[in-house]
């Protein structure tokens, strides 16, 4: 490993905090049988051996621990970097450690994909030590592959058997743990003896309900974003000359650019589950902000802050309807094909070709290198890759269009002048914050004792996360409980259910109760960076969000 820095030297003897309950012998208590959120006669058809399992809570054994055989266990980190990976798989070490010393750990490199091809690395003390409490998923690397093809299951059966593993954990976000499912239901189903366990990440929020309270990643990331968001807006402040356009990741849902505002108070915040709601056009979530600018500015205030979230385009109505038309035309397999013998220019041409007229013209309406990126860019899930999408600046450049109609019917005296900013990359590999340190390293530590118990096809859960975390309830969720059917690349498909915004919920209308206030007035707060060392109401916080949430 490279040089420590003297950040790293004092965090890698930071003892995660675990939940009292993980401290000894634990017992399972099994709930009552489950079912899937919706769908549930097709559901249950899809997984045969693992729909309907009871929900699983641990309590303190009294009984003397017992050792049972060693067994060998393996770790997938899949999907995109997010903040706490690292403890998740060293609270796996150590949790399997305490079950029996001579069990052992293997990583599958660069995600998925690792198994499939049989590249992996045994993790070691050594190894878990260098990496404890450090952002990143480098420990072993991370990928997309999709994993949920029998052949895949059955040729990483293969190096499972080779190396005697009887469990797998994937942690990843709703569509790796969707294939968790799925491959812990076909293990299952042929008696394959391997269990697999997922574990919930995603900074992007999404990936939460009633048994899941947060995805990790997402405490961490929120923080390093509001930080630099409040050092824009001081920047801002003093300068009084720019209208900063951030862009924040979250493939669709708004969590982060919620919880960020919640952090940070900008002037504007578009939440894009309110644009769908509302049935908003591009040209009416460009008004909303050309107002607050106009506003502003008509009163000598020609600066403030506008946080937009990456997902914001697939959820403008007439965007939405063009997008599901195309993963219609793009998801049947003989068109992908055809595309893929054709040059960019005759791929153009022929989706054009195949498209309504309204889609077309929604496209028109675009500009050329944003209706590029939603026809011919898409990841191996078949996802419009949004974070390449610069709608910050599709966005300031028509609130400038609409500021100079407003100029010319004397509504607006101001000046305008936009500076841009995309913060996703740099958030999704800082060092866990103490929430994140805590909570990965108990759902890895947890997901170990869920091996113990024999159980497969749960997502570890770690719950009352606004507690201190030594009253954390630990225990695990059958997967299937979260599910449903969705239409995905021209199928219907099982997936978990995404968590959106919930513009009932607690978290938005505490934003939509202040949002107008912070617009006219500047009513910034700064943050600061994340703190590792201090007092526990600065270095525990939980996110806004879970806070709101949990009252
Ligand atoms: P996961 O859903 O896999 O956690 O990834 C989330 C995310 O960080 C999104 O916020 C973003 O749109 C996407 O990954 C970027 O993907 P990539 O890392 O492949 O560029």
């Amino acid at each position: 490993m490279a040089k420590k820095s003297v950040l790293q030297q004092q965090r890698a003897a930071y003892q995660p905090k675990l939940p009292a309950v993980l401290w000894g012998n634990v017992k399972p208590v099994l709930g009552k049988p489950t079912q899937s959120v919706d769908d549930q006669e097709a559901i249950k058809k899809l997984f045969p051996a693992t729909y309907g399992l009871p929900e699983l809570t641990f309590a303190k054994s009294d009984e003397p621990a017992e050792q049972p055989a060693a067994i060998s266990v393996g770790v997938i980190l899949s999907g995109g970097q997010a903040p706490g990976g690292h403890n998740v798989i060293s609270g796996l070490f150590d949790g399997l450690k305490a079950i029996n010393p001579a069990n052992r750990l293997y990583g599958f490199l660069m995600g998925p994909g690792g198994l499939v091809n049989h590249n992996y690395i045994e993790l070691t003390k050594e190894i878990i030590d260098d990496y404890r409490n450090t952002g990143g998923f480098d420990i072993i690397g991370s990928g997309r592959t999709k994993l949920e093809k029998v052949e895949q299951f059955d040729k990483g059966l293969v190096i499972l058997k080779q190396l005697g593993i009887t469990a797998l954990v994937i942690i990843g976000g709703d569509d790796s743990n969707t294939n968790a499912a799925l491959l812990a239901d076909y293990y299952k189903s042929n008696n394959c003896g391997v269990q697999v366990i997922g574990c919930p990440k995603t900074i992007d929020g999404d990936l939460k309900n009633e048994q899941i309270e947060t995805s990790f990643g997402f405490d961490t990331a929120t923080k390093v974003y509001s930080e630099v968001i409040g050092n824009i807006e001081r920047d801002c402040n003093s300068a009084k000359k720019y209208w900063h356009f951030i862009k924040l990741m979250g493939r669709s849902a708004s969590h982060i650019a919620l919880e960020c505002a919640l952090q940070t108070q900008p002037n504007y915040c578009i939440i894009s589950e309110e644009v769908e709601a509302k049935h908003m056009s591009l040209e009416q979530v460009v008004d909303g902000i050309a107002d607050v600018v106009a506003e502003r500015g008509n009163r000598g205030l020609n600066y403030g802050v506008v946080l937009i979230p990456e997902g914001l385009i697939e959820f403008v109505p007439e965007i939405k309807s063009l997008i599901s038309e195309l993963n219609e035309l793009l998801g049947i397999e003989a068109n992908k094909v055809l595309l893929e013998a054709m040059t960019p220019d005759s791929q153009r041409t022929w989706i054009l070709e195949h498209l309504s007229k309204d889609a077309v013209k929604t496209l028109h309406k675009l500009p050329e290198d944003v209706s590029n990126q939603l026809l011919l860019d898409r990841d191996p899930h078949g996802n419009v890759q949004v974070s390449l999408i610069e709608t910050e600046k599709l966005l300031s450049h028509k609130v400038a269009e609409r500021l100079e109609e407003l100029r010319q019917s004397k509504k607006y005296t101001g000046k305008f002048s936009a500076l841009h900013h995309f913060f996703g990359y740099e958030g999704r590999c800082a060092d866990p914050s103490n929430f994140d340190a805590d909570y990965c390293y108990a759902l890895g530590y947890n997901a170990a004792q869920l091996i113990k118990c024999g159980v497969t096809g749960y997502m570890s859960s770690v719950r009352h996360l606004t507690r201190p975390s030594s009253e954390w309830q630990a225990g695990g969720i059958p997967i299937t409980m979260m599910m449903n059917i969705e239409r995905r690349n021209a199928q219907d498909k099982p997936v978990i259910r995404k968590a959106l915004v919930d513009l009932e919920g607690k978290p938005f209308k505490a934003f939509a109760a202040m949002r107008d206030q912070w617009a006219r007035e500047t009513a910034y707060t700064y943050p600061g960076p994340i703190q590792y060392f201090g007092p526990a109401e600065v270095c525990d916080r939980p996110s806004r969000t879970l806070q709101y949430e949990q009252n």
